[in-house]
């Protein structure tokens, strides 16, 4: 298959390349695609090197399938002229989420909704993905009422001038900065703009997203979301009212049944997932399950994802594969 990879330059981009490779997707020629600045620039993927092209340059190709993540206002561009000349998107960005004509695409949750007709796919916000993964098992079973989340995001979520300005702090040098505040030595309760209702846009993500990957908009959720001086990964304390009740053991017997997700939850020897374990892996790490005390039938949960990978790049690759899988592309 032939395939385009658009944003093949920024962090994304880059864990794209590497899941591709490291996952052997049938790639047989490769496009890396970035802004005019990178053209000719060489791009290694599996010990072959490939010139970077601009996006027109790219439709002119014709691969089978793109992956984009070059940033929203490129995806509302490009994204419906690589359809229109019959390849398949797959769109990391906003752009498409939340349009009722696209589907929005966790593979172990919803792949099964994917049909021919469908040439831009949208891959979910990161801290979406790992939660939604955690939560179709349970709601399978028990069914979800309500979700009250809190989460403690990696600086890679904002790219490579946030992981610069972390980097500048701990060393004393002065650099661009990617946050109105200091990060290395704080936490910053503020991801993407603030909405009119006093949730930030990451935040508004998570709850709609969630509804749409569902399939369910009964599902209640409310979010908070946090910004903290990590790397690896995201994390997300996770509150789960359920209609029905639930034996503990058997939720994690559940999720360590269900597809993508490792169960770490033995806090007699200190093990619980963490950012800097999850960093590098494909699947979603669950621990700290424990029954809320304060409430009937709720549960708390620890959920952590690499969100470069899960929560991006491994993602709209599995989406691919399905694709291909399934005989859409
Ligand atoms: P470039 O490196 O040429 O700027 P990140 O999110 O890590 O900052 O990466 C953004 C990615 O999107 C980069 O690969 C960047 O390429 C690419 N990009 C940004 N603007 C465009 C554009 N107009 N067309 C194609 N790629 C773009
Ligand atoms: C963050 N979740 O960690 C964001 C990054 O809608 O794909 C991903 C934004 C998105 O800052």
């Amino acid at each position: 298959m032939k395939v385009a990879v658009v944003g093949a330059t920024g962090l994304v981009g880059t864990e794209m390349l590497t899941v591709l490779a490291e996952r052997n997707f049938p790639v047989t020629e490769l496009i890396p695609v970035a802004s005019e600045r990178s053209k000719g620039k060489e791009i290694d993927f599996k010990g072959k090197k490939y010139k970077v092209v601009t996006p027109q340059e790219a439709i002119l190709l014709k691969p089978d399938v793109a992956l984009f993540s070059a940033g929203g206002s490129t995806s509302t561009e490009f994204a419906p002229l690589f359809a229109e000349a019959g390849i398949t998107v797959i769109d990391n960005s906003s752009a498409w989420r939340m349009d009722p004509s696209k589907k929005l695409v966790v593979p172990e949750v919803n792949g099964d909704v994917l049909t021919n007709d469908d040439k831009i796919i949208a891959n979910p916000n990161c801290s979406t993905i790992q939660m939604v993964v955690v939560m179709k098992p349970l709601h399978e079973k028990y069914k979800i009422k309500r979700v009250v989340v809190s989460t403690y995001q990696s600086v890679t979520g904002t790219g490579v001038k946030a992981v610069d300005q972390l980097m500048n702090e701990r060393n004393g040098v002065e650099g661009e900065m990617a946050y109105p505040y200091q990060i290395d030595l704080n936490v910053i309760p503020h991801i993407d703009v603030f909405q009119d209702n006093g949730y930030t846009k990451e935040e508004m993500k998570m709850i709609q997203e969630t509804n749409k990957i569902m399939s369910d908009d009964s599902i209640r959720v409310t979010a908070t979301t946090v910004r903290i001086p990590v790397m690896g990964g995201h994390s997300e304390s996770v509150n789960i009212e359920f209609e029905n009740d639930f034996d503990v053991n058997e939720v994690r017997e559940l999720l360590a049944a269900s597809e993508g997700i490792i169960v770490v939850d033995n806090p007699a020897n200190l093990e619980y997932p963490m950012p800097k374990d999850a960093h590098g892996k494909d699947e979603v790490f669950v621990g700290r399950i424990r029954r809320d005390e304060s409430q009937d039938k709720t549960l708390n949960l620890w959920i952590v994802a690499d969100n470069l990978r899960k929560g991006a790049a491994t993602n709209a690759v599995q989406i691919a594969e399905l694709l291909n899988k399934k005989g859409l592309v």
